[in-house]
């Protein structure tokens, strides 16, 4: 293959191993054209003139929403597909029970067959991009070939795209191999196979988000846990926030929350009045590289370089600080169109227009039963847009993680927050995140779904053997960050939420920030330390403080079947699961025992 160039003839690469594998796949796919993206704002503006011209994106009004456009998707394609995303290690029990598992020859086999050809008649683009700073240890190259431009436009909002990711890469052989065919967007011709040994990742037959834009969750999440395993680091499903206190000291927290749950929100959380001079600084709203650094701490970058964030319920109350992101330079996909070139969806703000053209492109009215947003409709934004961006988000150590917190949804036993009484404690809250299904899901509601770390649908090695790496990520550290459990969603017995949540949450934060640095109370409890009477900052909260103390409540009885449930969920994962998560589980249930006794014996 002839030396790259970019568009003004400069070339782009020598790198043989890149040139190889590159040529490699050409072969294979067999476009018309192969072009390599160097991520500049002229290729930008060709490639947009080009996708509009197309139709595969339309441009929003130019003066509500400046830069901004419109894709509506296949309509059989609009969201992640766990039952077709494999994860291709030499055996399966290196998948672990929680995976689809293909033996790698197989699915090598069986996606080269789906790719021969698939490329014929249009473009190969060939994306180098750079997950995290570029240029930092954390951070790792990937390139990615795909026949789909608007995948390329996202993913110049998403990651570090272009030259500066192949000046990184240099002559080296250590990149992620992405190969991405839109091919006929047909279900019955789609997959998404990972193969962490090979550091590589083949997707075919989708052009939604999660299944294509490869730097995110394949990449960043199921074969970087895998190198996170190899190479003694993490990679995780969390937000990463910093906490400014109005002397100006800052905290960063960590945070995993099952996909759907408002991690975007809280990581771009304005709080409320109350915290004068307080400020919350977006870091990350979904993915978290972490390593321990020589002083002994875990350190974080978010590999990403913008949101790619679920529109319906976002609006001026949820969250301030995405409308504002979204308000320019945004690719919408599957949100509805007002006729004035707006963009609308389930949960905005303000009246629901008279008419609109829905997300599949058809005219809908005022009280149709049908959504007008698709529910899984997204914005993907570059994160400078956020006006609460980090100034940190760029730097190459990363920021100092002083807590890390896991939440999900459920409408009863977890309490709005407990700390974990050691880094143990911690893993088994998160090796035990669940959170309640929706009608809208499963048909059955209220059932817990255990999503550990929020990692069951991107973690690309055996579950087990995970929560014994983040075991072992302590032997590393001198000072490890402080373990939390939330829920914003606890339900009191007239099934409204206890908590009013969002920018409130800010007073949940404040107590860990607090409990990290040692210096606020805390009522021990069988299963951690949750806060007691006063240790809240409840001043100024508009809801009867006997409302918070139930949603801090640590009820045995509802502890009881949680230690049932965690019981036949430990079951599931097989031998790999650590040993001291199954006895921390034991030692939980013979302190729960001599409670309930002891309360029994009180009552008598
Ligand atoms: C996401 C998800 O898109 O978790 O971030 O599904
Ligand atoms: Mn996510």
């Amino acid at each position: 293959m002839q030396t790259p160039t970019d568009a003004a003839g400069k070339p782009l690469t020598k790198n043989q191993h890149l040139l190889d594998w590159v040529d490699e796949m050409a072969r294979l796919t067999k476009p018309d054209h192969v072009v390599w993206c160097d991520g500049s704002d002229e290729e930008k503006h060709r490639l947009t003139e080009e996708t509009v011209a197309k139709g595969i994106l339309t441009p929003l009004s130019s003066t509500k929403l400046p830069n901004c456009f419109i894709h509506r998707s296949n309509p059989n394609d609009v969201a992640r597909v766990e039952q077709l995303t494999f994860i291709c290690t030499p055996t399966q029990d290196e998948a672990g029970p929680t995976n689809n598992w293909m033996a790698p020859a197989d699915a090598y086999k069986k996606l080269t067959v789906l790719f021969d050809g698939s490329m014929k008649g249009r473009t190969m683009y060939v994306i180098p991009y750079v997950m995290g700073p570029v240029g930092s240890v954390h951070s790792k190259v990937g390139l990615e070939l795909t026949d789909s431009p608007y995948v390329v436009l996202n993913m110049r909002i998403m990651t570090r795209m272009g030259r500066p990711a192949l000046n990184m890469l240099g002559a080296s052989n250590d990149f992620n191999r992405g190969l991405h065919s839109m091919l006929d967007v047909n279900p019955e011709r789609r997959f998404i196979c990972h193969f962490p040994q090979d550091n590589t990742i083949w997707s075919v037959g989708s052009g939604y988000g999660g299944n294509v834009l490869l730097g995110k969750k394949c990449l960043a999440l199921r074969v970087g846990s895998y190198l996170g395993l190899r190479e003694g680091w993490l990679a995780e499903h969390m937000l990463i926030l910093g906490v400014e206190s109005p002397e100006g000291e800052m905290t960063y927290v960590a945070a995993a929350f099952p996909s759907a749950c408002g991690k975007t929100n809280f990581a771009m959380m304005i709080p409320p009045k109350r915290f004068k001079g307080w400020k919350i600084w977006t870091v990350g709203d979904d993915i978290a590289w972490m390593r321990v650094s020589a002083d002994g701490r875990l350190y974080a970058v978010n590999p990403e370089n913008g949101y790619f964030g679920v529109a319906p319920g976002t609006n001026a109350t949820t969250n301030p600080n995405a409308m504002a992101t979204v308000s320019h330079d945004t690719i919408f996909t599957n949100v509805a169109t007002t006729k004035d070139g707006n963009v609308w969806w389930e949960g905005m703000d303000g009246e629901v227009p008279d008419e609109l053209t829905d997300w599949t492109g058809k005219p809908w009215k005022k009280g149709s039963p049908d959504k007008a947003a698709h529910p899984n409709s997204r914005f993907t934004s570059p994160s400078t847009n956020n006006p609460a961006l980090s100034k940190f988000t760029d730097d190459p150590e990363g920021v100092p993680i002083s807590a890390i917190v896991f939440g999900g949804r459920r409408a009863t036993t977890i309490p709005l927050v407990m700390q974990a009484f050691n880094w143990m404690n911690g893993i088994f809250f998160g090796a035990t995140l669940g959170s309640e299904t929706t009608a809208a899901a499963t048909g059955k509601v209220g059932v817990v779904r255990r999503d550990p770390f929020a990692m069951l649908p991107f973690c690309g090695y055996n579950m087990g053997t995970y929560f014994g790496h983040w075991l072992s990520m302590q032997a590393k550290m001198v000072n490890p960050p402080k373990m939390f459990l939330v829920n914003w969603f606890r339900k009191g017995e007239d099934g409204k939420f206890l908590w009013p949540g969002y920018g409130e949450n800010m007073r949940v934060l404040k107590w860990i920030v607090d409990r990290a640095r040692l210096r606020v109370g805390g009522q021990e409890t069988p299963f951690g330390w949750v806060p007691k009477a006063g240790d809240l900052d409840l001043s100024g909260l508009d809801i009867p403080h006997e409302q918070v103390d139930q949603a801090t409540h640590v009820d045995l009885e509802e502890w009881t079947t949680e230690l049932t449930s965690i019981s036949e969920f430990f079951k599931t994962l097989g031998p790999s699961l650590p040993r001291v998560l199954d006895l921390h589980r034991e030692l939980s249930e013979e302190r729960l025992k001599i409670m309930k006794t002891a309360n029994a014996q009180a009552k008598a």
